[in-house]
């Protein structure tokens, strides 16, 4: 039963991660809960995004290995002529699609979630319009007592640049590997960027990035970005431009007729350069997807297309004030575009619903790049920490480990990596953790959840991993911290 007067206690707009999170903690919660999807079952992370671009990240990171006949020596091993078809690959990726895709609608409609499917629009705050036309609200309407915005985002692709989905694409046309361009220029080195260049390469095609800002890699802690450039670009066919963008790029035609891109210098704004390549790929960010929402009808001003929300995902109408019933998660609020961020919060606003009060830490939040090897982060850059502790008066420290010391990544001969914390010495807390290396994306979480769960390193210290292990990287780091005034006995952990 749904409250009073309403069809739904919960209706969510948008079937992504996002929304997905948020109906099975709903229907666990005991809400009536609907979901609305305007396209297939989903989204971005299921359909074109985290899915398919790991399993061709798993395949092509297996044929760099197998390649990599140097390294295979190393350990013993030689392989002759390794070879993969190309189809192949880009079947895994659409398999893989399908099972997951086919996995989370069973979980909904196995809890009792309703799929509704087409457009949704806002009538008011308590009611939807679905099923009609993009941006009309002639479907059929539904009311719930609460209502989340779960509509995701979409590629950006800047003004100039002409799409055919064939040699000028974006990452939704990059992930079906149609075919491998000799030579590919990739806009923008993010990490969907990065993240091609390394399946693209493992492959055998050549990589240019064109980047606008002053650095490859912009988003990353300094010191990191610096060892994931000798690691990720230097040995491999990678080439970049920085401080230009690409202001014209018309497509080509495939082994005729070369994808042309205009480059124009950031500082001077004159154009420099017009590069001919085979492919282009788009990777210049994405943008919410929030048209056809109405949000007119909820008084909503959109910032850069983003969803205006407090810090507890609730929307805010242009006054300010929170609009009662709507939320909003995911990649259309903009705090963190991230498939678990997205769930997280989907969670969190469920939590806040049935009267328990939640607000997520996006600064215990992990992110990860699946280049082999990989990179993850969670919280600040030491950039970023130095300037907030400038600002409130705080010190900062860093340690840093290598995987040279770690006796598992040697056992693998695969020990280029290192990893850093950057923490305050006098109290223990930790803003930041970088790990550049050998399954980096799973260490992370050592570290992400003891942030989440306010731990200090005076606690941490005392820990311990199995060895050998990855995970001893993280203990490295946790002993290597230094702490002002020692080691508290009173911090020691209680005997048991
Ligand atoms: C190539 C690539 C790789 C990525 N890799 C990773 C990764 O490894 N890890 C990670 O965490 N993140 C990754 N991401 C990001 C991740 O995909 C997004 O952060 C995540 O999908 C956001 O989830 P969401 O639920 O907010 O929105 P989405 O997944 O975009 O889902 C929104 C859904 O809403 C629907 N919709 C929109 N408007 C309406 C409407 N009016 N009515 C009804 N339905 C509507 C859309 O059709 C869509 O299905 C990647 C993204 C890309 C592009
Ligand atoms: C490997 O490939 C080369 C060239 O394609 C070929 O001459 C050789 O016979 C192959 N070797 C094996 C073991 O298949
Ligand atoms: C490219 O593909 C997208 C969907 O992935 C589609 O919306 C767009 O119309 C296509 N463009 C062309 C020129 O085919
Ligand atoms: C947990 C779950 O439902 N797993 C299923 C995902 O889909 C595959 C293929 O359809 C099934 O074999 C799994 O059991």
């Amino acid at each position: 039963m749904a409250a009073a007067n309403y069809d739904y206690d919960l209706i969510i707009i948008g079937a992504g991660v996002g929304g997905h999170g948020a109906a099975i903690h709903a229907a666990e919660c005991g809400l009536k809960t609907a979901i609305v999807e305007g396209d297939v079952m989903g989204g971005t992370c299921v359909n074109r995004g985290c899915v398919p671009s790991k399993a061709l990240l798993a395949a092509a990171g297996r044929v760099r290995d197998m390649k990599n006949a140097d390294h295979l020596k190393h350990l013993g091993i030689t392989v002759d002529n390794v070879s993969f078809d190309r189809q192949g690959i880009a079947d895994h990726a659409e398999d893989l699609v399908q099972t997951i895709r086919g996995n989370l609608t069973r979980s909904m409609e196995g809890v009792g979630v309703d799929i509704l499917t087409g457009n949704a629009g806002f009538v008011d705050n308590h009611t939807i319009s679905y099923g009609g036309a993009p941006g009309t609200i002639t479907g059929g309407k539904k009311t719930a007592k609460h209502i989340i915005i779960a509509t995701g985002s979409k590629p950006f692709v800047p003004p100039g640049i002409e799409i055919d989905n064939k040699t000028v694409f974006t990452s939704d046309a990059g992930l079906k590997l149609d075919w491998l361009p000799p030579w590919v220029a990739i806009i923008g080195s993010g990490y969907i960027g990065l993240e091609f260049s390394d399946v693209y390469t493992a492959l055998g095609s050549d990589v240019t990035f064109i980047e606008a800002m002053p650095m490859i890699m912009p988003g990353f802690d300094r010191e990191i970005a610096k060892l994931a450039e000798r690691v990720l670009i230097s040995p491999r066919n990678i080439d970049y431009v920085t401080n230009k963008f690409a202001t014209k790029v018309t497509p080509g035609i495939p082994g005729e007729k070369p994808v042309t891109i205009e480059l124009t210098d950031a500082t001077t704004k004159e154009v420099v350069d017009v590069m001919e390549v085979d492919a282009c790929m788009v990777a210049t960010g994405r943008s919410p997807y929030t048209a056809g929402l109405n949000l007119d009808n909820l008084k909503v001003e959109t910032q850069r297309g983003f969803v205006p929300t407090n810090e507890k995902c609730q929307v805010l109408d242009t006054d300010g004030n929170v609009i009662e019933g709507v939320w909003c998660i995911g990649d259309a609020n903009g705090k963190l575009m991230l498939a678990h961020a997205a769930s997280t919060q989907g969670i969190s606003c469920v939590e806040n619903m049935v009267g328990r009060e939640n607000v997520v830490n996006h600064e215990a939040i992990p992110a990860a790049c699946f280049t082999h090897p990989e990179v993850s982060f969670v919280g600040l850059t030491e950039e970023q920490a130095k300037e907030r502790a400038e600002k409130e008066g705080f010190t900062i420290a860093t340690c840093k480990t290598s995987f040279k010391a770690n006796s598992k990544a040697l056992a693998e001969k695969e020990a280029e990596g290192m990893a850093k914390l950057i923490y305050d010495p006098k109290t223990g807390k930790m803003y930041g953790a970088w790990i550049f290396g050998l399954h980096a994306a799973d260490l992370v979480h050592e570290i992400s959840n003891a942030i989440n769960n306010e731990q200090t390193l005076y606690d941490l210290k005392f820990t311990t991993k199995a060895h050998p292990t990855l995970s001893e990287v993280v203990e490295e780091l946790y002993r290597g911290a230094h702490l002002e005034g020692g080691m508290p006995s009173q911090k020691l952990a209680p005997a048991r």
